[in-house]
């Protein structure tokens, strides 16, 4: 007796069983099917009726993280055709399918020839519509900032400059406005002919010279420039004419 002939036959003990019962009950008995590639759910116990399904079935497996694929059914009659939508949670954008099927078409169409894993790739949502600074991703899923609005509080500093300076870009009493920050400066003088340009370059070793600014007009006396030394805090300047 192979296995199929064996629940066929508890089939039957069990509607004899099951005939005086007054309660309606059901039972999914699984066994093995003659395609190796499905797996067959086969008989339904109702009362004193037997309901035999005997077809075999295929199976869609469907991984989606920041995002869902619908619909839901997930077991198919073989060679059925099912058109799968992704929806991207907020935040994120379908980016393409993987597994058992390629491409990034929406929806897709998958025919159900035999069991399936396809996987839904959702990826960040980098755009910035408001021009803020702050991806689409960040303001949803970060931030909490309106996409939408370049001030999501209104408080006259757009939300990316508010996130880069420490400050909450959705509390208008968190705002840099209170900030002030004071760096020394150095100031560079030089004789400047008239008629002349000048450019002024500056060095950390005496070797390697790079420009700080050019085409400064010589005015026939002293031409005066000032330089943050924030980023660079040690280096030598010098003037030169062009
Ligand atoms: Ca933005
Ligand atoms: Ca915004
Ligand atoms: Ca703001």
């Amino acid at each position: 007796m192979n296995l199929r002939q064996f629940h066929q036959l508890s089939a039957v003990i069990a509607t004899v069983w099951l005939l005086p019962a007054p309660l309606a009950r059901a039972t999914w008995v699984s066994a093995e099917s003659s395609n190796t590639n499905v797996e067959t759910r086969w008989i339904l116990i109702e009362s004193s009726n037997i309901l035999v399904d005997t077809r075999d079935y295929v199976y869609l497996a469907v991984n989606a993280l920041h995002g869902s694929v619908l619909p839901p059914e997930r077991q198919f009659v073989p060679n059925t055709t099912v058109e799968l939508t992704p929806t991207p949670d907020l935040g994120y954008l379908f980016s393409k399918w993987t597994g058992d099927a390629t491409g990034n078409a929406n929806p897709l169409s998958v025919l159900m020839d035999f069991n399936k894993t396809i996987n839904a790739i959702f990826v960040q949502d980098s755009r910035d519509p408001d021009g803020d600074g702050l991806t689409n991703y960040q303001e949803i899923v970060v931030y909490g900032s309106n996409p939408a609005l370049w001030d999501t509080d209104e408080d006259g500093f757009n939300d990316g400059y508010e996130v880069n300076s420490g400050y909450s870009p959705t509390s208008a009493t968190s705002t840099p406005e209170t900030s002030l920050v004071i760096y020394t400066a150095v100031e560079i003088r030089f004789g400047a002919a008239l008629g002349q340009s000048y450019r002024v370059e500056s060095s950390t070793d005496l070797q390697t010279w790079t420009m700080v600014e050019e085409h400064i007009a010589g005015t026939g006396g002293t031409v005066a420039r000032l330089y943050s030394i924030q980023e660079i805090p040690k280096r030598y300047f010098r003037s030169v004419r062009e």
